[in-house]
């Protein structure tokens, strides 16, 4: 296909709580939407970035930036445009594996529609539900925490996931494993601990987590590595796998046993596959992390999710748990799970309503 325009969109979504982690507190969800028009159809992508670069280097204005100064004109020239045309057209740009993604995902939906296949299907997914979890923020108090888990429990959720920091961690696992029993649970650091802290997080041990998540710096695998000798609860990475490669080097490392993947922080879904088949030749597990994104995104995730090697339930929450209002029609949880899109491409695309309200700006791109 030939792309004919290229649109960036910003959207301000209100969450419905406030979202705190070791790394700031998020209210609104801005994301970079991108709607790729080609003269056989048209494709959208989210970009996972948010306004600060917290969770990562990246965020929304730089994104932008990227995608209208070197990304989107470097795929504009591609002759015979598909998504596997979109990563080798970007090889020589370094970093912004968000933008990245957003631009090869809207690529790849817009082939998708065009040929009439649902994303789910392209990747190789076997399920057509996807059991879900929830992460549920840093709160001021703990029964202000044992509520917010009660009210996800009651909502049918399959597994928590407590974000931790430094004076957040052992006394709220402990809390809500008292309160709620063995009910799946697990933890989130966001980098928030250093190597003078593992003896302190050799402590979570007590607490039969299922999985302890990125506790140390993103470049920190040998650290990784020497917490995962000591602790029996596994370590899970999220932000130090970048690629397939990234979760090749951790795992021969031994620097965790399972594996987040966030198609935004890999560059797409296609490198997100590959991270897929390399965890499932090594039997390592993965699930599908979240960005808090708006339905454009969760829709793709979901179709990641249904793929064999997801064998935890991920933060692919329903749209309630984040927005009163979504972009596009709401996912609802029914019995812990939410349903894997079955339109051709992403299988969603934004209400035209919702997305009028929630804009902040939009450009079209010169295709350079
Ligand atoms: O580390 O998994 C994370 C949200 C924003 C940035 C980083 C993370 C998260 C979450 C929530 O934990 C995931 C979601 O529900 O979308
Ligand atoms: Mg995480």
């Amino acid at each position: 296909m030939k792309l004919t325009g290229v649109e960036l969109r910003t959207v301000r979504v209100p969450l419905v709580t406030p979202f705190r982690t070791s790394f700031g507190t998020e209210t609104v969800r801005e994301a970079l939407l991108v709607r790729v028009v080609s003269d056989e159809a048209e494709g959208w992508g989210e970009c996972g970035a948010d306004t600060a670069p917290l969770y990562s280097p990246e965020y929304t204005h730089a994104a932008a930036d990227v995608l209208t100064r070197f990304l989107v004109p470097a795929v504009a020239g591609v002759p015979e445009l598909d998504a596997h045309q979109v990563a080798p057209a970007l090889a020589g740009f370094k970093g912004h594996r968000m933008a990245r993604a957003a631009l090869e995902t809207a690529v790849l939906d817009a082939d998708l529609r065009a040929r009439g296949v649902p994303l789910a299907h392209a990747l190789g997914a076997v399920r057509s539900t996807v059991p879900c979890g929830v992460s549920v923020g840093i709160t001021e108090s703990i029964p202000a925490l044992l509520d917010a888990v009660g009210g996800y429990l009651d909502a049918g959720y399959l597994r928590i996931k407590l974000k931790i920091e430094p004076g957040w961690d052992v006394e709220p696992v402990r809390a809500v494993r008292e309160r709620f029993g063995d009910v799946p649970l697990q933890v989130d650091a966001n980098t928030a601990y250093s190597r003078a802290d593992l003896r302190h997080l050799a402590r979570l041990d007590d607490f039969g987590l299922l999985m302890l998540e990125q506790p140390l710096a993103v470049d920190d695998l040998l650290g990784h590595a020497r917490l995962a000798a000591l602790l029996t609860t596994p370590i899970c990475l999220d932000e130090s796998i970048t690629s397939a490669r990234a979760a090749a080097d951790a795992i021969a490392l031994g620097a965790c046993r399972v594996v987040n993947i966030k198609p935004g922080r890999v560059g797409g879904y296609l490198e997100a596959r590959r991270i897929h088949d390399v965890c499932a030749a090594h039997d390592v597990p993965v699930w599908c992390g979240g960005m808090l994104e708006t339905g454009v995104g969760r829709a793709a995730n979901l179709a990641l999710a249904a793929l064999p090697g997801f064998r935890f339930p991920g933060d692919t929450s329903a749209s309630e748990r984040y927005y009163a209002t979504d972009l596009t029609e709401p996912f609802r949880l029914v019995d812990g799970h939410l349903p894997v899109p079955t339109g051709p491409g992403i299988g969603v695309a934004p209400l035209p309503d919702a997305l009028e309200e929630f804009t902040t700006g939009a450009t079209w791109v010169p295709l350079g």
